[in-house]
């Protein structure tokens, strides 16, 4: 692998404590192209990005999902690194991170964190929370990964440019992840190193609130990729409502004590919730055929491009 055709990608928000040292240690490895990101800190990050050698860039809207998005478009290397500007990533372990890429066994690498973070690294519920979106993830996508909110990868230039990007925020690593599958883009995972924030350096990740925005983003993004999750959750909670309910209506009426608006509650969520089952079958067979029609557009293609 020649270094000149990797570029590092930080994405930064006040990162002035740590930006200097991952830039200088990258350059120091012979990493010539290194592309920040920033998103208008108050602190000294871009002024100190600059002067450690790195190429700077202003992103035009908010949040790290729409600076990642930015940044993708204006590369053009052959690979790509993403990694944090907080230094919770050792830079070191780039190399670990490209092989995968590099020796073209995959488009995408993810480094996972879980095996092996410092102490303080993960508070109990950000470590509880990423198990479980890793898990609904799995669920959601046929897809048994471990972390799929890591902030350290590797990518080839065609994944960068097939990977579209909509989500603004934190949910940036969710989404790349599920254009990943969706796309038949090959991911895999290799250990990494996490290590915690420096003291005083803030997190700009606030759990509950970017938590149920990964949620959101993974059961969202479903609809078209496994209609049997998506219509089968929706239709679960409404059915598994409406029964419970219900259950209470009849063990009251027994006592003979009638809920007439609790009735006709229940009935509407349990009819509703059949017909979203109903939607969800038809919206399996949909994608089905789709699956198959693409598959066989593409088969044509290549026949096609060899003759
Ligand atoms: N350009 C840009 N970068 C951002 C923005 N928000 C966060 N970042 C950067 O994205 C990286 C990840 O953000 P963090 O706050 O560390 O989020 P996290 O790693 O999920 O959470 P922690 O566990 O607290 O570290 C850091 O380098 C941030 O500086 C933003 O709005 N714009
Ligand atoms: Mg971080």
């Amino acid at each position: 692998m020649n270094k000149e055709d990797v570029c590092i990608l930080i994405p930064t928000l006040n990162e002035g404590k740590t930006i200097g040292g991952i830039v200088s240690e990258f350059r120091s490895m012979g990493f010539s192209n290194i592309l920040v990101i920033d998103g208008h800190s108050k602190d000294d990050t871009v002024k100190i990005a600059e002067k450690e050698g790195a190429k700077v860039i202003l992103q035009s809207g908010k949040g790290k999902g729409q600076a990642v998005t930015q940044a993708f478009q204006a590369i053009n290397t052959r690979y790509v690194v993403m990694i944090d500007g907080d230094g919770t990533y050792l830079p070191e372990e780039v190399y670990t991170l490209l092989e995968p890429v590099t020796s073209g066994q995959v488009d995408h690498v993810i480094g996972t964190r879980i095996g092996n973070y410092q102490k303080g690294a993960f508070t109990r519920v950000n470590l509880f929370g990423n198990w479980i979106l890793n898990k609904i993830f799995g669920f959601a996508y046929g897809v048994w990964l471990e972390d799929i909110l890591s902030g350290y990868r590797a990518f080839t230039h065609d994944a960068i440019k097939q990977i579209e990007l909509n989500r603004t925020g934190f949910e940036v690593e969710t989404e790349i992840t599920v254009e990943c599958v969706k796309k038949n883009l090959k991911t895999t995972e290799v250990p990494i190193k996490y290590l915690s924030r420096v003291s005083g350096a803030a997190t700009k990740l606030k759990p509950i609130r970017d938590g149920f925005r990964i949620f959101s983003t993974i059961f969202l993004l479903a609809r078209m990729h496994n209609p049997l999750f998506y219509f089968g959750v929706m239709g679960g909670v409404l059915t598994l409502s409406g029964l419970a309910i219900g259950i209470y209506v009849v063990n009251e009426w027994f006592k003979r004590i009638d809920h007439i608006p609790l009735t006709i509650l229940a009935t509407l969520l349990i009819v509703t919730g059949i017909q979203v089952f109903i939607l969800m079958v038809v919206s399996d067979l949909m994608v089905s055929m789709h699956r198959e029609n693409m598959h066989l557009m593409s088969k044509i293609l290549k026949e096609k491009e060899k003759k």
